[in-house]
């Protein structure tokens, strides 16, 4: 009942073809704005424990996440295989075991399949806690190994990447590698996996023909309904494959595993964090409009300018381009969806674009839900300055700097992994 009063408030929004509203750097300009408030359920009751929490306000918001922003998932994939395709336990001159795993899906003829590049200490003695995050431009890029298997995917050309006619090139090797602190990673005892984001959809709309979107569509079905997946919510559902395979990998201390995404894959790193509780850590970077930051302040990126990505969301989410007081959320409720879980979001000075204010706002904003199930929060009233890191369990920072991924950044990250996951007792 409620929910369909919500879509004819949104179809009758201003969603328009006028011409976009200007780019607001301004805090000044900064429209008033009432967000939903994460403790009151759609029939109007507050919710003040943990009960209500998981047994209906956090599934509502979810709902209205799937619904109105990312879409949901059509179904469940019967026949999913785990093959290990490469074993190296003298990688990078015997600093680490590199081990690649493939996620295949039936026998779905030209079925897409989920490549998982696993780097891990090489004195295993135990389950390992892990980092997993998707990467950009594939496996091969985030290190220099020439051992990594080369993505045979479509890559959106770059000559500076070395991608020749979407397809990666032996020049693209390492070539995302100052994104990725292997070796400091392994060095600080954890394991690193991370998986192509084009394996689940290449980021480009074809009509969601490729991907594994046809995977689940019904008969006659071509593309997704209103309410149904995005390109987020599939890269999102690979992380979340990849947490099948974690499971029963004896390597991995699956319970211990930190999710981390940058930019658009950050976006689907909270999604996917959001939805799977089995991630016992999620951390956001830079991942800005539909990310961390609050829609409804309208600085930087807006819904409009966002949904250019078309693809990117449910086709539902356009009802709020020009239209964002009209959203059943703001992104404070993602974040919120991730508690009692320890969450990080990290901004960079010069990423207005992402917003980082509305960043630290939204992860202010997502303490109600924390308090209430006795976690500490934000501990903050006011947005740091540079580089002095907020370590409670909302952890935040704002660095120097573009957007990006720096050693800065993953220095910070396991910091925050060692305190949460590591030295809980
Ligand atoms: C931009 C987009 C942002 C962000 C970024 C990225 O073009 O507007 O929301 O996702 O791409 O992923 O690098």
């Amino acid at each position: 009942m409620l929910l369909s009063s919500i879509l004819l408030v949104v179809s009758s929004g201003s969603y328009a073809n006028s011409a976009p509203p200007e780019i607001n750097y301004d805090e000044a300009k900064v429209p008033d704005y009432v967000l939903p408030d994460s403790l009151i359920c759609l029939d109007g009751t507050q919710v003040n424990n943990a009960g209500g929490w998981f047994e209906k306000r956090r599934p509502e918001i979810l709902h209205l996440f799937e619904e109105f922003v990312y879409g949901r998932v059509p179904g469940e994939l019967e026949n999913i295989n785990f093959k290990v395709i490469s074993i190296d336990s003298e990688s990078l001159n015997g600093k680490a075991i590199r081990k690649e795993v493939g996620i295949s899906f039936g026998d779905h003829e030209g079925s897409p399949r989920i490549n998982i590049l696993l780097y891990l200490p090489p004195d295993l003695k135990k389950p390992v806690p892990t980092f997993v995050g998707l990467n950009f431009h594939g496996n091969h890029t985030i290190h220099s190994d020439p051992g990594i298997k080369l993505s045979e995917q479509w890559v959106n050309n770059n000559q500076e990447l070395g991608i020749e006619n979407d397809r990666a090139t032996e020049r693209s090797r390492g070539s995302n590698s100052s994104r990725w602190e292997v070796e400091q990673i392994l060095d600080r005892g954890y394991a690193l996996a991370t998986i192509y984001c084009g394996d689940m959809d290449p980021d480009f709309h074809d009509g969601f023909q490729n991907g594994v979107h046809p995977l689940f569509y019904q008969a006659g079905q071509t593309k997704p309904a209103p309410n149904e997946w995005g390109t987020i919510s599939a890269w999102a559902w690979g992380l979340t494959r990849a947490m099948d395979y974690f499971e029963v990998d004896q390597d991995i201390d699956h319970e211990r595993v930190a999710i981390m995404g940058h930019s658009r894959l950050g976006k689907a790193a909270l999604w996917a964090g959001a939805q799977d509780t089995r991630f016992a850590l999620v951390i956001s970077n830079n991942s800005g409009c539909c990310g961390a930051a609050l829609s409804r302040r309208r600085f930087g990126e807006t819904v409009r300018r966002i949904n250019r990505f078309e693809h990117w969301f449910c086709a539902n989410f356009r009802e709020f381009s020009d239209n964002e007081d009209e959203l059943p959320v703001d992104q404070h409720m993602l974040i919120a969806l991730i508690a009692p879980r320890p969450v990080y979001v990290a901004s960079a000075e010069e990423d207005l674009w992402a917003d980082p204010r509305g960043e630290f706002l939204a992860a202010q904003e997502a303490e109600s839900v924390y308090h209430m199930l006795d976690t500490e929060g934000l501990a903050a009233d006011e947005m740091p300055e540079l580089h002095q890191p907020i370590t409670s369990i909302i952890g935040y920072h704002i660095r120097s700097g573009k957007h990006d991924v720096t050693e800065y950044d993953w220095e910070r990250y396991m910091d925050f992994a060692d305190r949460y996951l590591i030295h809980t007792e």
